[in-house]
């Protein structure tokens, strides 16, 4: 089985909660390999590439506004089945039931806004890990 790669964002809570450098101690310690880190402003651009999947969802204009209202931290990890190694690391998608001992679990919250501010973003599949590396990182 050849090495994956996945793209991991901290999104603007994460960053703005200085909990960036604990979410990537979690991923290194569970043994997965940075490969690349960046601080970014997103652009509107940028991210309507990045949720082209929720087009038209009640809460995608409340996501991309969210994901615009601070810097965010991207990277890709690689290692073995890391696609779905960093997804049980990450908790479910709603902080509130994620499980304790997962990220969203142990980190996040419901803010009572109409969207879930989960801290973190990671690919769901190996093509959606390829088509997300080249929106944020290029070729
Ligand atoms: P995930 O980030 O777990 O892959 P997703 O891809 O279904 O979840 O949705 C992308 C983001 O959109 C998610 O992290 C938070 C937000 N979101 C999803 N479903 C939502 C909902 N029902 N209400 C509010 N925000 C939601
Ligand atoms: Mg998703």
């Amino acid at each position: 089985m050849s090495i994956e790669r996945t793209l991991v964002l901290i999104k603007p809570d994460g960053v703005a909660r200085n909990l960036s450098g604990s979410i990537l101690a979690r991923i290194e310690s569970k043994g997965y390999v940075l490969a690349e880190l960046k601080k970014v402003n997103a652009t509107r651009d940028l991210l309507e590439q990045h949720y082209e999947e929720h087009v038209g969802k009640p809460f995608y204009e409340p996501l991309v506004e969210f994901m615009l209202s601070g810097p965010v931290v991207a990277a890709i990890f690689e290692g073995h089945r890391v696609i779905e190694g960093f997804r049980s690391l990450a908790g479910t998608t709603d902080p509130t039931t994620a499980a304790p001992g997962t990220i969203r679990g142990d980190f996040g919250r419901d803010w009572g806004l109409a969207v879930q501010q989960n801290l973190v973003h990671g690919s769901d599949s190996a093509d959606s890990a390829e088509r997300e590396i080249k929106i944020w990182f290029g070729e």
